[in-house]
């Protein structure tokens, strides 16, 4: 048997409304509840984004606990933290969850154009959200969203600016970034396996339409894989999926074909070393 799969879901995001897709959990029950089905589906990490009372993105630290709370209720996956939070958040604000101290959390490694609007990760920004991470005992996931961002990993790793262990996890097509095509992720890889060396686990996340193929060339390559409503909401072209659990359910059948089960939790904290 291949190596398990880890399949990291990103539920919920910070940039979609209910108006954009209709099924989007953004209440603490609403968001609970699409993690145990993901969980159910095969997911073993959920990457965490919450909403406030009005369904705005919000990086408030009672609301994150209650939605930790709720799921862990429900099953043990591993929690991500995004310390991304959505554009234009202070980094004091990404930070702030942390004190709740979360199995993992994100580290975005350079600023890029989102879209139309920026995305802010100076050296200064890293280096303090960095910080926290470690003060939080959190494993680090690094977002790469371009290939610069790879490079510049191997300069801030030798200034000690970021925790010597962690997971790389290529974030592939967004409007600003590098796109999802398959050349792009073998650069990638090839640079990650220079500068890193071979052991280094990783996974990736196609936006839109990226996202099935992406996966599947993980699947494939021996990766690991984020899915999920964050990244993209369609099933197919023209047809929304319904929740996190439909596009993770298909991606299970995919990997079961290339003999990867997906990862209990208990498997990916071992596969991770968390
Ligand atoms: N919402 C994006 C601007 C992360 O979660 O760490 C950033 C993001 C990355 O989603
Ligand atoms: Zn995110």
């Amino acid at each position: 048997m291949s190596t398990p799969l880890i399949i990291s879901c990103c539920l919920v995001g910070a940039e979609l409304t209910k108006e954009s897709y209709p099924h989007l959990p953004t209440t603490p029950d609403e968001i609970a509840a699409a993690a145990e089905e993901a969980f159910r589906a095969g997911a073993s990490i959920i990457h965490l984004h919450v909403r406030d009372e009005q369904g705005r993105p919000t990086q408030r630290v009672d609301v994150f606990e209650q939605v930790s709370k709720k799921i862990k209720e429900r099953c043990n996956v591993i929690l991500q933290y995004s310390t991304g939070g959505a554009v234009g958040t202070p980094v004091a604000d990404r930070c702030a969850p942390l004190n709740l101290r979360p199995e993992m959390a994100t580290l975005s490694m350079g600023t890029m154009n989102f879209a139309s609007d920026v995305f802010e990760n100076s050296e200064s920004t890293i280096t303090a959200i960095a910080s926290s991470i470690n003060d939080s005992g959190a494993m680090a996931e690094l977002e790469i969203f371009d290939f610069g961002m790879m490079e510049a990993t191997e300069r801030y790793l030798k200034k000690n600016l970021i925790p010597k262990k962690f997971h790389v996890d290529f974030v592939l097509g967004v409007p600003g970034g590098m796109s999802g095509e398959a050349r792009n992720l073998v650069m990638l890889l090839d640079q990650m396996h220079r500068c890193l060396g071979p052991q280094q686990s990783w996974s990736v996340a196609g936006v839109g339409r990226y996202q099935l193929p992406l996966t599947t060339m993980a699947i494939a390559m021996g990766g690991h894989i984020r899915i999920g409503i964050e990244d993209n909401i369609y099933y197919r072209k023209g047809e929304m999926a319904k929740s996190n659990a439909d596009l993770i359910a298909r991606v299970v059948r995919i990997a079961r074909e290339f003999d990867r089960a997906p990862a209990t939790p208990a498997e990916a904290r071992k596969i991770l070393a968390l």
